[in-house]
């Protein structure tokens, strides 16, 4: 996959693409990233790329002229890409939509800066826009790189082989359960007994039990789209039954 990012910023993305899983599958070629600074398509001699917004008010506007000019560059060498805006007036993104931008071979992000771009850049040259929740960032910037970052670990190669992908989608929205490894005993708290026991089904059962708890006691909205085997509900019951145990803040 092809990703061309344009932005004021392009040094914000060295690191983050450097490390780790990103940074192996960007060596292995299975991702190419490439930062266009918009900066270096204005046309005067100040490189000017915002000015005030007509009609008044605070703040600045990113110019149409420098982005139209780095987009067409862009898009001179790969016309068929998909662009994407990073704003929170976009669609709340998640998980399928990391699916389904995971199938495109090129995409393209324009990162705003400043109170936002000018409305003609997204009537001329943006495909979709995309929030990555409700809160305001200084940029666009981070946000590309929470999208790409959930996108590229779905692209074949990039995660080990030996993650299942079939499990993976049996547990598709649905909370985590929880993960313990070595050692059995810390500060007398114990690995819940059956996943010593070497007992796969009875591990399976668990497992699919704490997920389900999690999830009816976090984010019970995530339970409406899980698709639910008959043994989920039996579980289900059981956890209602047993009534909200952990309580967490409500993150407020
Ligand atoms: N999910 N930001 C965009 C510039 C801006 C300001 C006003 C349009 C209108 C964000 C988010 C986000 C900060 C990116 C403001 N654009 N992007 N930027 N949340 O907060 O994606």
């Amino acid at each position: 996959m092809k990703v061309d990012i344009l932005t004021l910023f392009p040094n914000m993305f060295s690191s983050p693409f450097q490390e780790s899983i990103l940074g192996k599958a960007i060596e292995k070629g299975l991702i190419q990233i490439r930062t266009i600074n918009i900066r270096d398509y204005a046309f005067d001699k100040h490189q000017v790329v915002d000015d005030t917004p007509y009609g008044g008010g605070q703040g600045m506007v990113m110019k149409v002229e420098p982005i139209a000019r780095a987009m067409e560059w862009v898009k001179s060498q790969a016309s068929s890409a998909w662009t994407i805006y990073l704003t929170p007036q976009g669609n709340p993104f998640n998980q399928k939509m990391a699916q389904n931008l995971s199938n495109r071979p090129h995409l393209i992000l324009l990162c705003g800066r400043y109170e936002g771009i000018d409305e003609r850049v997204r009537e001329l040259f943006v495909d979709e826009e995309i929030s990555i929740g409700d809160y305001v960032l200084t940029g666009g910037e981070l946000a590309a790189m929470v999208l790409i970052d959930a996108v590229s670990r779905l692209l074949p190669g990039v995660l080990g082989s030996d993650r299942s992908a079939e499990e993976d989608s049996f547990f598709q929205s649905l909370l985590e359960f929880p993960q313990y490894t070595r050692p059995s005993s810390f500060r007398g708290m114990e690995v819940p007994e059956i996943l010593l026991s070497g007992n796969h089904a009875a591990i399976s059962r668990w497992r699919r039990m704490e997920a389900l708890r999690r999830t009816w006691m976090r984010r019970p909205d995530l339970l409406e789209k899980a698709s639910l085997s008959n043994d989920d509900r039996e579980l289900l019951k059981e956890i209602v039954e047993q009534g909200r145990g952990e309580k967490i803040g409500d993150g407020v």
